[in-house]
C-alpha cells in the first residue's frame, strides 16, 4: 500500500474536545473518529494497531493454555435475572427489546453466558480445568465517557473465564493469568503494576487491577516504589507449574501496591517513607477469583470424584484492548507525536540508500 493511497485523515489543529494527550494524538493522527459520545470508528491506522494488540493478547493467552472462542454481543436478559445481576447492573447496562417484546441487552461482560455454556456441556470433574476467552466488543453506558478510547461506552475487551474443581486449582488459574498479563503488557512496551483492588459489580474479594502509571490516569494509587524496579523480562514460564506461577505472583505482589478502593494507611505507613508513592494510574486489566458466585446462582455443578455434585470455582480476567491504545500513547509520546513501542508500531520503516 502506498502512503499516497492510504486513508490517513490527519488534523492540523488540536480538537477542542480532547483533554488528554492520547485522545488528542489519536484524533490528530487519524486513528479514530468519534461517532457519538464514547463510541468510535477505528480508521485504518488505528485499526491496524488495535489488531496488533489483539494479536499479542491472543498469542499470550494461548501460550498460557487458554482457548479462544466468541460469544454474541446481544444477550437475553433471562440469564442475568437468574444470576441476580440484571437489576444490580443499573443504568450502565444498555437494555433493549426485540420485536417480540423480549428483554435483551448489549453485553457489558459475559460471566453469565459462559456459565450457561459450561452448564450445558460439562458435567464431570474430569473435564476440568477449563479456561476459555474471547476478544469482543462490550458496551457500558458510562455516565461520563471521556478521554477518547480510555473510557468509552463501546470498547474492545479480552475477557477470559476459568472453571476449576477446587479453590486451589482456581487460584492457580488466577496466578497463570497474572503471569500471562505481565508478559502481555511488557510486549506492548508497558509497565503495568498489579495492585490489590475491589471486586465491584463482577464480585469476589480477591482481585488485582493492572495499572500503568500516568498523570492522566483515572485511579488514585498508593505503592512502594520498589515495585517499579520489577520486570518480567524474557523468563521461560511453564504455565502448568503451580509453584513457578505462584512464585511470580509473590514476586510481583508482595510489595505494597493498592488502588484507593483497598488502600490501607497503616500498611502503607510501614513502607519506608522515601519509597511511599501516591500517584495516578490507568487500569488496563483486572483479574478476579470469585469462587462459586455464578456457578451456584446458575446451578453449574460437576460430578466430583466422590460422585456428588459440586459447584465449580470460577474467576474472570479482563484486558481493556481498546483502552490500551490510549495507555500506550500516554506512556510513550513527545511534543511531536506518538512514539510507538516496537511491538505495536503500525509500520516499520527501512531507509534504503540510493546506489549507483
Ligand atoms: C473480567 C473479564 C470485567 O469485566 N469480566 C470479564 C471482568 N472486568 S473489568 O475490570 O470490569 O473490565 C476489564 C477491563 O476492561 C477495560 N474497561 C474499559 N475500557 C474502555 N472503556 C471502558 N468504559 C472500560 N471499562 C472497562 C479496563 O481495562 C478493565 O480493566
Amino acid at each position: 500500500m502506498r502512503l499516497s493511497r492510504y486513508f490517513l485523515p490527519v488534523l492540523k489543529e488540536n480538537p477542542s474536545e480532547a483533554q488528554i494527550v492520547s485522545h488528542r494524538y489519536m484524533l490528530r493522527a487519524g486513528l479514530i473518529k468519534q461517532s457519538s459520545a464514547g463510541i468510535y470508528s477505528w480508521l485504518p491506522l488505528g485499526f491496524k494497531v488495535l489488531k496488533k494488540l489483539e494479536g499479542i493478547v491472543h498469542e499470550e493467552q494461548q501460550r498460557a493454555g487458554h482457548m479462544p472462542m466468541l460469544m454474541p454481543t446481544i444477550q437475553s436478559a433471562d440469564l442475568w435475572r437468574e444470576s441476580g445481576r440484571y437489576d444490580d447492573y443499573g443504568q450502565e447496562m444498555l437494555r433493549m427489546q426485540d420485536r417480540h417484546g423480549r428483554d435483551m441487552l448489549f453485553t457489558p461482560t459475559a460471566e453469565e453466558l459462559i456459565t450457561d455454556i459450561f452448564r450445558a456441556h460439562v458435567s464431570s470433574y474430569k473435564d476440568l480445568p477449563l479456561t476459555m476467552y474471547q476478544i469482543q466488543w462490550k458496551f457500558r453506558d458510562e455516565i461520563r465517557p471521556r478521554f477518547g478510547v480510555m473510557r468509552g461506552r463501546e470498547f474492545y475487551m479480552k475477557d477470559g473465564y476459568n472453571f476449576d474443581l477446587s479453590k486451589e486449582d482456581a487460584l492457580h488459574a488466577y496466578n497463570r493469568h497474572l503471569v500471562s498479563y505481565l508478559r502481555t503488557y511488557e510486549r506492548m512496551g508497558l509497565q503495568a503494576i498489579p495492585m490489590r483492588a475491589d471486586g465491584g459489580p463482577i464480585g469476589g474479594d480477591y482481585t488485582h487491577e493492572f495499572l500503568v502509571l500516568a498523570e492522566t490516569g483515572e485511579s488514585e494509587v498508593f505503592y512502594d516504589s520498589a515495585v517499579t524496579d520489577l520486570s518480567f523480562g524474557d523468563r521461560e514460564i511453564d504455565y502448568d507449574d503451580v509453584a513457578q506461577c505462584q512464585g511470580v505472583l509473590e514476586e510481583f505482589t508482595s510489595k505494597y501496591a493498592r488502588t484507593d478502593e483497598t488502600h490501607d494507611e497503616a500498611l502503607f505507613n510501614a513502607v519506608p517513607e522515601e519509597r511511599r508513592k501516591v500517584a495516578r494510574g490507568i487500569e488496563v486489566g483486572q483479574i478476579f477469583y470469585f469462587g462459586a458466585k455464578y456457578s451456584e446462582a446458575l446451578n453449574a455443578t460437576v460430578q466430583g470424584p466422590d460422585g456428588k455434585p459440586t459447584p465449580v470455582h470460577m474467576g474472570s480476567h479482563g484486558i481493556g484492548v481498546s483502552r490500551l491504545l490510549g495507555a500506550i500513547i500516554e506512556a510513550s509520546h513527545d511534543d511531536k507525536g506518538i512514539i510507538w513501542p516496537e511491538g505495536v508500531t503500525p509500520f516499520h520503516c527501512g531507509i534504503q540508500p540510493e546506489t549507483g
